[in-house]
């Protein structure tokens, strides 16, 4: 749990994707990642367009896109940098390691073309930590440097089955490739896990916090959420919403 600024995070961070991160966050003076759950490139476009100026992070899912190709991915890289925001897309890697090089990078999803992040499930093991490391690191990737992962630390869905042992081992893999793994999405601070395991010293993982909405009640499919304030106490260093934004009355004025 970091007590220093996001400039100074920023500043020291070894990792350029992480410090990005930072930079991004302390130049539009937001720590708000906006879950743009849409099923068409104009809708998803239209939504970064709009909602760039509040937000530090785009989170995309791609494979909702009924007409996804060539005009989502110009669109979204030619958005991000006219807004200055990051991409993750929050694809969920979970597969062998063999399997998730193809996903990532060639894939029909062309997923390394655009996001500057994507998430993992460790459910199968290091394999695809060790796997995705391995993408970002051959001489002949084209984004070298400017590509990085996190790991699914936990799940906030009612009744998830990503705790304890999970959890932990995610930090574990993490701090074993933290060239290319910058952080977890979890609902709060993990450091209670991290000292829980061997100590690394001048680490600095980032938390998204997923499952925020000024309304606490959740949803009919088992989703929990938390306010931007309780994330935040929790250890939150970037707040992620997705229908608490772009559902509201006036999406602007709720960033
Ligand atoms: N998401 C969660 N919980 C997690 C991980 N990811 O809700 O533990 C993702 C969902 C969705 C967004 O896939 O894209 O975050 C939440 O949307 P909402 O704010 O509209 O509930």
């Amino acid at each position: 749990l970091s007590h220093k600024t996001y400039a100074e995070r920023a500043s020291i961070h070894p990792n350029l994707v992480a410090r990005r991160f930072f930079e991004t966050a302390e130049a539009k003076q937001s720590n708000l990642m906006v879950s743009a759950d849409f099923t068409s490139t104009e809708a998803l476009l239209h939504c970064a367009d709009t909602l760039g100026p509040y937000m530090a992070v785009l989170k995309t899912h791609v494979d909702l896109i009924h007409d996804f190709g060539p005009a989502t991915v110009e669109g979204l890289k030619t958005l991000s940098k006219k807004h200055n925001f990051m991409i993750f897309e929050d694809r969920k890697f979970v597969d062998i390691g063999n399997t998730v090089q193809k996903q990532y990078h060639g894939g029909a999803l062309r997923i390394s073309e655009f996001a500057d992040i994507v998430n993992v499930s460790i459910l199968g093991g290091e394999g695809i930590v060790e796997a995705l490391s391995q993408v970002v690191a051959a001489p002949d990737f084209p984004y070298s440097k400017e590509r990085a992962f996190i790991i699914l630390a936990d799940v906030t869905s009612k009744g998830s089955l990503a705790t304890g042992y999970y959890t932990q081992k995610s930090v574990e893999l993490a701090r074993s490739h933290n060239d290319s793994f910058i952080g977890f999405i979890a609902m709060k601070s993990l450091a209670d896990v991290e000292s829980a395991v061997p100590e690394f010293p001048n680490e600095d993982f980032i938390i998204f916090t997923t499952g925020i909405n000024q309304a606490t009640k959740g949803d009919k499919l088992g989703q929990q959420y938390k306010t931007p304030t309780q994330a935040v106490q929790g250890g939150a260093d970037f707040i992620i919403a997705g229908r608490g934004v772009y559902a509201a009355p006036d999406p602007c004025r709720s960033c």
